[in-house]
């Protein structure tokens, strides 16, 4: 397979995203918004088009908040690639290029990232200590500021979905609620690239309330889930959060939709189990072509809209 169609340590991504930029200047810039806990830098790519109107829409792309979830970050950088190489190319990713820059932070907890390559293949929070604790690691999408560490998250250090000291008490979690505040006039769509179940989630996750837009949420995911089951013969549910997987609050969507950023996706991609976390490198190139028609899909709908 190509570079794309396999998993890649943390270091890799790194020079990737180096030589990317270096290979594609045009196109490419990238902005440090942060570092981790254990000090990596927090590196966003940012995607232009041809100029168009200034102040430019723009959208904003995460992978790895999780850090087994390996085909997050691959789809990330399977998405940048495809980006560059299609754009004036291939009319979709054309139009949304030249409407809106993309921001796509491939690996947003490099540090856990780096451990389940190390360490623990099953790791899925940060690594940070907090002196009052017993475990290492809080759970980066348990950490934002969405009726923060209520039920659906834990108070406890030493559990997967540990909350936390406070909103935001995560440098990961609080470099990207930075960055999406001080563009939040820009942002007109928010994703969230997880693994596994092969849903299209939106807002709520944090509690059972319908989101304002519901309707138009739920149609955007549907029109998304349908194209997937008609190009690649595979089903992706859709629906809010807390009623289509359960209630996790705290969570990088719902904290981006209440900034106001009303288009807010979490995906979960491949597979539904049968290898979970640990998706054979093979089935890459269909999970993140899968994805990439819902993005795509989406992207062009809140264009339309926005
Ligand atoms: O629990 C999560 O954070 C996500 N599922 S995962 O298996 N990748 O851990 C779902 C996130 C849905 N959105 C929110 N809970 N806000
Ligand atoms: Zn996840």
């Amino acid at each position: 397979g190509s570079y794309y169609e396999r998993y890649h340590p943390l270091e890799d991504i790194y020079h990737w995203i180096n030589k990317t930029k270096h290979d594609h200047p045009e196109m490419v810039e990238v902005i440090l918004i942060g570092s981790s806990y254990e000090k990596r830098p927090l590196l966003v790519l940012k995607l232009s088009g041809k100029g168009g109107s200034q102040p430019k829409r723009a959208m904003w792309i995460d992978c790895g908040i999780h850090a087994r979830e390996w085909i997050s970050p691959a789809f990330c950088l399977w998405f940048v690639n495809y980006a560059i190489d299609f754009y004036n190319i291939v009319a979709d990713i054309t139009e949304i290029l030249d409407s809106m820059d993309v921001y796509v932070l491939p690996v947003m907890n490099p540090d856990g990232y780096k451990y389940t390559w190390t360490t623990n293949r099953m790791w899925r929070k940060n690594r940070s200590w907090h002196p009052e604790n017993y475990c290492p690691g809080t759970d980066l999408n348990r950490n934002f500021d969405a009726n923060w560490c209520t039920e659906g998250s834990s108070s406890r250090a030493c559990d997967e979905t540990y909350c936390g000291l406070f909103p935001e008490s995560e440098p990961e979690a609080e470099a990207v609620a930075n960055f999406l505040r001080s563009h939040k006039h820009t942002v007109k769509l928010y994703l969230s690239m997880h693994s596994y179940s092969q849903m299209l989630l939106f807002p709520y996750s944090c509690s059972y309330q319908e989101a304002s837009n519901h309707q138009e949420l739920n149609e955007l995911a549907q029109e998304a889930a349908q194209k997937i089951r008609m190009y690649y013969r595979n089903t992706y549910k859709y629906g809010a959060g807390a009623r289509t997987i359960y209630l996790a609050p705290g969570g990088s969507d719902d904290w981006a939709y209440k900034l106001g950023i009303k288009y807010s996706f979490t995906f979960e991609l491949q597979d539904r189990g049968r290898y979970g976390f640990l998706l054979p490198p093979e089935l890459i190139s269909k999970a993140c072509n899968e994805a990439l028609t819902a993005l795509k899909t989406i992207a062009l709908g809140v264009i339309k809209k926005t």
